[in-house]
């Protein structure tokens, strides 16, 4: 059981198949476990019926506080989640992908360092222990996911070794400020958040999870590795040019 208030972000780009059982499952999961919990889904400018979707499952939930959002233009994950998390009211936030490759289930994991003070920002991780991963990626997204994590752990030095699994928690006290720091839209806001959090000085912790590929992934290897490689650059760029240092000022993600 899980005593703070929470917020439970979910993305979703063009999810109207993978959408709808998994906030069902999420919804469910919040009426046995979570008392004060609300659902935040964020619609990343989907081209389907995304929106309609969740705003159907919502509504058969009427006794859970739900916000269905979203804009016209899709702008990337980063940006979702960051829309998400600056509309979220609960002490802790969590953000899990549309498809619940880690199911939500999980969520205790994340949230009990947090709400027992021992740590800022918890994550989970698919690289700590490889037994909890169920169904594996295709070997050549793993291998892509290796050298991916290899470069990230290059050009930022950070020491983790999963930092793109999409299963993420905060402290809100903490965290919310520095989100006024944050420029990374696409897959590179999770390096991004967790730079920003360590050069800040929260304590974060890697958390192993179990985890399952669901097809129907939308990522593409080849644009989705040149655009995180580019995002890497800006953080790097960032940093030497003070962005981090920055005394956050309020910022308003209004389109
Ligand atoms: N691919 C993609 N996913 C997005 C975007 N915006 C939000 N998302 C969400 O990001 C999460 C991860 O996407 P998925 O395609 O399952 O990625 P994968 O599991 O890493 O291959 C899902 O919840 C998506 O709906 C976007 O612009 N592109
Ligand atoms: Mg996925």
């Amino acid at each position: 059981m899980v005593d703070s208030s929470l917020s439970i972000i979910v993305p979703a780009y063009n999810e109207q198949a993978r959408l709808g059982a998994s906030l069902c499952r999420i919804l469910d999961y919040i009426t046995d476990y979570i008392p004060s919990a609300e659902l935040i889904v964020v619609d990343d400018g989907s081209l389907d019926s995304t929106m309609e979707v969740a705003e159907k499952v919502c509504a058969e939930f009427p006794r859970i506080q739900t916000k269905v959002l979203g804009y016209d233009k899709n702008r990337g994950k980063g940006y979702a989640v960051r829309k998400g998390l600056l509309k979220a009211s609960g002490d802790i936030a969590l953000f899990t992908d549309a498809d619940l490759s880690t199911p939500i289930s999980e969520l205790p994991k994340l949230v009990e360092p947090i709400e027992n003070r021992a740590y800022h920002v918890t994550f989970g991780s698919r690289a700590l222990d490889r037994t909890l991963i169920e169904t594996h990626q295709p070997w050549q997204r793993e291998q892509g996911g290796r050298v991916i994590n290899l470069m990230i752990r290059k050009m930022t030095g950070l020491p983790f070794s999963d930092t793109q699994c999409g299963f993420k928690a905060f402290d809100m006290k903490k965290f919310r400020p520095l989100l006024d720091v944050m420029t990374i839209n696409r897959f590179g806001f999770d390096v991004e958040f967790l730079f920003v959090a360590k050069y800040r000085g929260l304590r974060l912790k890697e958390i192993p999870v179990r985890w399952n590929n669901v097809e129907g992934s939308k990522v593409s290897a080849v644009r989705d590795t040149r655009r995180m490689f580019n995002e890497l650059r800006q953080i790097r760029r960032n940093t030497k040019r003070g962005v981090y240092d920055k005394k956050p000022e309020p910022q308003r993600l209004t389109k």
